[in-house]
Parts: C-alpha cells; sequence; structure tokens
C-alpha cells in the first residue's frame, strides 16, 4: 500500500445543479481526514482546491448543465492527478459531485493502462445527454469515462475511452434509468445491486467485484458516492434513496479493498454538509477512507 497520499479538494456543485455539495471538500477537511490518516503513518500531502468556476447565469448544453464550466474544472483536475502519479503518490479526490470522476479517471488512466474501476454508488451514472432525465452531469461520468456521451466530456484528459466495460463493477446500485439499464446490458458491466448484496452478503460481494475487477487491471480506482449507503447512515447527500448500504457494509468493502491491496487511487464525492446532520456523512467519508486505507479495528 502506497503510504505517499495526495489530497485534492474540488468544490463542484455544477454537475449536481444543487448547492451545498460543492462544500464537501471543507466538510471533509474539517472532520479530520488529515489527522486520520496521518495518524495511521500515512504522509499526508494535502493540494488544497481545484479551482472551480462560478458561472454568471444559468447555461444549458444539450441536456448538459454547465458544460462548460464541468469540462475546464475537470480538464484541471486531471492534469493535477496525473502529476501525484507521476510523482508516485496516490491522488485522494474530495468532492464536490460525481461530474469530478470525469477529470480523477483521466488523471488516473492516463498512467494506469487497463485501470479497474469499482463504483460504489445508489445510482449507475451511466446517463449520456440523450438518456439523462435531468441533464445533471454527475448522471453522466461512468458512460463518459467508458467513451458515451458527449465529445467535450468523452475527451476530458485528451483520450477516450479511459476505461474498458469489463474493468468495471458497480456496487449498490438501486436507482438505475431505462437508458442506464440498456447501457449495462449491452456493454456487460458487472453490477451488484442492492439485491446481490442482500442476498449474497458484502463479504462475498467484495471477493467476486475483487476478484472481477483485477483480473486484467494493473491498479483499480475506487470511486465512492457516498449516496451508495443508506441515507439513515449518510444523511448529507444530494439524491438519497433509501435501502443502501449500512455502514458497517462500507467498512467490511473498504477493509476487503485494503487487504487485497489493489487500490491506485479514490475519490469521495457527493457530501453535502447544508443536508446534513452535525457532518455526520463527512465523518462517515474519512471513517470509510481510513478503513480503505488498512485502518484495522486492533
Ligand atoms: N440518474 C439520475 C440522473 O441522471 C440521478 C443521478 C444522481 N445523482 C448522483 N449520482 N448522485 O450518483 O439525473
Ligand atoms: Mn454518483
Ligand atoms: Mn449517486
Ligand atoms: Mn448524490
Amino acid at each position: 500500500m502506497n503510504k505517499n497520499i495526495s489530497i485534492v479538494g474540488v468544490p463542484m456543485d455544477l454537475g449536481a445543479d444543487r448547492r451545498g455539495v460543492d462544500m464537501g471538500p471543507s466538510a471533509i477537511r474539517y472532520a479530520g481526514v488529515v489527522a486520520r490518516l496521518e495518524m495511521m503513518g500515512m504522509h499526508i500531502e494535502d493540494k488544497g482546491d481545484i479551482h472551480v468556476n462560478r458561472p454568471h447565469r444559468y447555461t444549458e448544453t444539450e441536456n448538459h448543465k454547465y458544460l462548460d464550466e464541468v469540462v475546464e474544472a475537470n480538464t484541471k483536475l486531471a492534469n493535477v492527478v496525473s502529476d501525484i502519479m507521476q510523482e508516485g503518490r496516490f491522488p485522494l479526490v474530495l468532492g464536490g459531485d460525481h461530474s469530478i470522476a470525469l477529470g480523477t479517471i483521466g488523471g488516473v488512466a492516463k498512467n494506469v493502462n487497463d485501470l479497474g474501476v469499482i463504483w460504489f454508488d445508489a445510482h449507475g451514472d451511466l446517463n449520456t445527454g440523450e438518456t439523462s432525465p435531468s441533464g445533471n452531469i454527475h448522471g453522466m461520468p461512468l458512460a463518459a469515462s467508458l467513451g458515451y456521451g458527449h465529445e467535450r466530456l468523452v475527451g476530458i484528459a485528451g483520450f477516450s475511452p479511459k476505461i474498458k466495460p469489463e474493468n468495471v463493477v458497480i456496487i449498490g446500485a438501486r436507482s438505475l434509468d431505462e437508458g442506464e439499464r440498456e447501457l449495462i446490458k449491452r456493454l456487460g458491466i458487472k453490477v451488484f445491486t442492492m439485491h446481490e448484496i442482500d442476498k449474497l452478503g458484502m463479504a462475498r460481494v467484495m471477493d467476486e467485484a475483487i476478484s472481477h475487477v483485477s483480473k486484467h487491471t494493473k491498479g483499480v480506482h475506487l470511486s465512492l458516492d457516498l449516496d451508495g449507503l443508506d441515507p439513515h447512515d449518510a444523511p448529507g447527500v444530494g439524491t438519497p434513496v433509501i435501502g443502501g448500504i449500512s455502514y458497517r457494509e462500507g467498512h467490511l468493502a473498504m477493509e476487503m479493498l485494503a487487504e487485497a491491496n489493489i487500490l491506485c487511487s479514490a475519490e469521495f464525492v457527493e457530501v453535502n454538509p447544508i443536508l446534513d446532520q452535525q457532518n455526520m456523512t463527512a465523518r462517515v467519508a474519512v471513517a470509510l477512507m481510513s478503513s480503505a486505507f488498512g485502518d484495522k479495528l486492533l
């Protein structure tokens, strides 16, 4: 496990068309991410936040809200993440809405061919401008990383596709739009919905997910949307969906990832302190990070 971690915040809410999730990076820092990871013996460098341009007015391009600003911030993020990888450090990106996965994955995939991705989320984030019911870009980053969607999203970081469908696994899905289901079937993406988690248990799901995602890859990116957890345990998210992963199951998943020692990068997204209760969701994010980096109870 790489003990040299570089933190980058992305105060982005334009991909969610919702105010508040841009304060996620502050909330996660306030919850003590640096101290917690340093206590575990990690060497932390906090690179601060990527600048996200605030638009003067609402804009929409072919059912993509704030396309210019989202592309601009993600292009910067991809460069910063790529530089971190070049230095041999582990990028830990703090969101911000999930549209920032475009930049993170762009920067990581530039340095890791055949990158695996674990997409921990209530949603598939597999929409394109054609299928999105909302026009919110945070519902599109996984599709765009696979090469589907608006050319400006797909083209972030200058190459596409960034990942292959057989190297992706989605965990915790329980709210998929029609177009997303079709893309999942067409591409044969491995999805562990809440049904599989209920039926098989998280331990078996993670065993299968880890072996699937590491089979043909040289590193795995963890993209963890806090709304993958049950809203009871992580209430501070913009699009909560009942019936999610419990706090304990989330920890087990992270501990098994640490044991497997496959991660090369991670992002924790969609923390919205405005909708939260006493910064609980940011604190949950920090606790999950510590497990993912190998914190043990004993
Ligand atoms: N699928 C819906 C859409 O595209 C909702 C997306 C939800 N938001 C997220 N992404 N937090 O995981 O609009
Ligand atoms: Mn998401
Ligand atoms: Mn989500
Ligand atoms: Mn959300």
